[in-house]
């Protein structure tokens, strides 16, 4: 790659002339593509801003000016060019590069994100430290019409627009979430975008207007005129009129693969001053025809012959539990027409598509708007239906307090699944599910669940869509099941509030969440070989507790380990030790210990390689047990 292979960062970027820029656009798109193709990662994002990310680090002097771009899921090109493009094989993996955009990583990370519209806020908050502090450069927030579905971006709009100061926002409007977008605003685009005649008449009535005679008391008049002119004439023909009346300077809209276009507009843009939007319209996919074809599917791409397109695909032949969940679900909708499900732009990723498809007026994709999601949500279980609230563990952080002021208190049964809950592998520490299980073991009536397996996910759900008391959250793993998953009819009933007894020893009970009651059973084993008997209890409920079992539990067993997918602070163990220190009398000598995940950061690394760092496998657990019993490794070894 003649061009690239000579950019180690944009300080060589911008010594290149004007007309070889498209030729590095070719490069920069094949070494993505080559990439990609070989290790997986986000794709069609990444494609679409090639010329945008050339663009941007030709005309700001970055690092010194600050791109804040949203998400950061289109940020490999912009990697590419910020001195990583030799790094760039090791993406998502354990050790290298992450896949979104990390402070740590580089000096061009302005940001760091991997959750959406958070790039107007922050970069708001980088102009206003830069003004504080007497500081000169330039701050670009690079948001797309997706995050536009968020309302973290109009309260950074709203501020911003308020404040007057010198701010950037690239709209990078694709017309796509990672699903189509949806809404108003997707609406409103969309006219804007059908709409050039808008811009032209705008241009040849203010070159008009300007040409007035602009001295004397009569042209000062005239000059009046004009601007009242102007401004009701902007009323009319403006097409981002949205954006210049929260107080933007409106420039746009501009073909984003056109890389002169997007230099003379962004060199334009960065001579004006105060807020500015421009108006970016790019193809997702650009270059992949593939991918252009669609986006949704080559949003993000498993390792892929880059000449079929023929994916990887995974290789034991089990359903992933997001696929079980929504087939599950298609099968409860069918016998409740009550039942109801919202998204919040992940039809995909959650499985629920197959349920919008069966269901079309009882599906919601409400947009990247979480906590709208959930009040929403809410709002269907206040008038008598079922709603379930299917949302990734790291995205319904953002609806806590939806959870609580709109669910919790009303004690609504609003029903939430949980996908992606624990470690999640390759995503790393933005998209970790390890807070679900402390934030809601807080919260008064909520019922939480974990299922084992494929069939128990569905037993839960199917519980909670017939008797949820209230509400009701059911967390499952970014994983495949671990067995085949039965239809349901076949499947049994759980008792609400049960956990189930797996395996009865006498030497200490691990009281196992979720995923790690399968490897708690694996362990037992192992534990029995070294000559412990180990009891293993599924506890499906976290909340409630099951009080007769555990009662059982702790009149045969002198020493408890929990293991549980999440993060140790405030997790299932940390309930059950409170639990206990209450009842100290009654159980002097109980010894308890919790396994969880660390209290620190979890890096990027394959789901695998991450709950073995935690030592959350079948090893981990029985090291665990035995620690707790006070046998070391070498004692093991000789009473086997
Ligand atoms: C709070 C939150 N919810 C959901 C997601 C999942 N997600 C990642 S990218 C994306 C679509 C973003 O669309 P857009 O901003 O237009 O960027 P594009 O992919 O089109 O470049 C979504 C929904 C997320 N990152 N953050």
């Amino acid at each position: 790659m003649p061009l690239l292979d000579r950019i180690r960062s944009p300080h060589d970027l911008r010594r290149l002339p004007r007309d070889e820029l498209p030729r590095l656009a070719e490069e920069v798109r094949e070494r993505l593509i080559d990439v990609v193709s070989a290790v997986g990662g986000h794709f069609a994002p990444g494609l679409g801003v090639v010329e945008l990310t050339i663009a941007l680090h030709y005309v700001f002097d970055t690092p010194r000016d600050r791109i804040v771009w949203d998400v950061g899921h289109q940020g490999y090109p912009h990697k590419i060019l910020t001195g990583r493009n030799d790094a760039l094989p090791t993406l998502r993996q354990k050790g290298g590069l992450s896949g979104f955009l990390r402070r740590e990583e580089s000096e061009y990370d302005v940001f760091g994100a991997g959750h959406a519209a958070t790039s107007i806020s922050a970069a708001l908050g980088i102009a206003t430290a830069r003004d504080l502090k007497g500081e000169d450069y330039q701050v670009v927030a690079v948001i797309g019409d997706g995050a536009l579905t968020c309302g973290l971006a109009y309260e950074g709009l709203n501020n911003a627009g308020h404040t007057e100061r010198d701010l950037i926002v690239v709209l990078n409007d694709n017309k796509m979430s990672i699903s189509p977008n949806v809404g108003a605003i997707h609406r409103y685009l969309t006219r804007v975008r059908t709409n050039p005649l808008y811009n032209r008449i705008r241009e040849e009535i203010k070159q008009l207007l300007h040409r007035a005679p602009a001295f004397g008391s009569l042209g000062e008049l005239v000059e009046t005129l004009a601007v009242r002119l102007d401004e009701s004439l902007l009323n009319i023909f403006v097409p981002g009129m949205l954006f210049e009346e929260l107080g933007f300077r409106y420039v746009g809209p501009v073909d984003g693969h056109d890389l002169g276009a997007l230099l003379d507009t962004l060199a334009s843009v960065r001579d004006l001053r105060g807020p500015r939007l421009v108006h970016v319209l790019t193809r997702k996919g650009k270059g992949y025809p593939l991918a252009e074809e669609n986006p949704v599917l080559w949003h993000g791409a498993n390792p892929f012959d880059k000449r079929s397109g023929q994916m990887e695909r995974k290789k034991d032949g089990l359903p992933a539990y997001t696929s079980v969940f929504g087939k599950g679900l298609v099968e409860l909708g069918a016998a409740r027409p009550d039942l109801v499900v919202i998204t919040a732009a992940m039809p995909g990723g959650t499985g629920t598509g197959a349920f919008g498809e069966a269901f079309p007026d009882r599906y919601f994709d409400v947009g990247i708007a979480e906590a709208h999601a959930v009040t929403f949500a809410a709002g269907l279980a206040a008038e008598g239906l079922r709603p379930v609230a299917a949302i990734y563990s790291t995205f319904l952080q953002r609806a806590y307090d939806s959870i609580v002021h709109d669910v919790a208190i009303q004690n609504l049964p609003v029903i939430f699944a949980l996908d992606r809950a624990g470690l999640v592998g390759n995503d790393g520490p933005t998209h970790m599910g390890l807070y679900d299980i402390a934030y809601l073991l807080a919260v008064p009536n909520m019922t939480v669940a974990a299922p084992k397996d494929g069939a128990e996910l569905l037993a839960l759900l199917r519980l909670a869509v017939e008797r949820a008391p209230g509400p009701f959250a059911i967390r499952y793993p970014r994983d495949n099941v671990p067995a085949p998953v039965p239809p349901l009819a076949e499947i049994p009933e759980v008792e609400y509030g049960t956990w189930e007894v797996l395996r009865e020893g006498t030497d200490l009970a691990i009281l196992a969440v979720g995923t790690m009651v399968l490897p708690a059973l694996a362990a037992a084993r192992s534990l029995e070989a070294a000559g412990v008997r180990a009891t293993v209890v599924n506890c499906r409920f976290l909340k409630p507790f099951d009080e007769a079992t555990l009662a059982r539990i702790l009149e045969r067993h002198a020493a408890l380990l929990t293991v549980e997918e999440g993060t140790i602070v405030n997790g299932f163990g940390a309930a059950l030790a409170g639990r206990l220190a209450a009842e100290r009398d009654r159980h002097p000598d109980l010894r308890l210990d919790l396994l969880g995940v660390p209290d620190r950061i979890i890096e990027h690394a394959s789901r695998a390689e991450q709950l073995a760092e935690v030592g959350l496998t079948p090893d981990g657990i029985a090291a665990r047990a035995l620690a707790l019993l006070g046998i070391t490794a070498g004692r093991i070894r000789e009473t086997a």
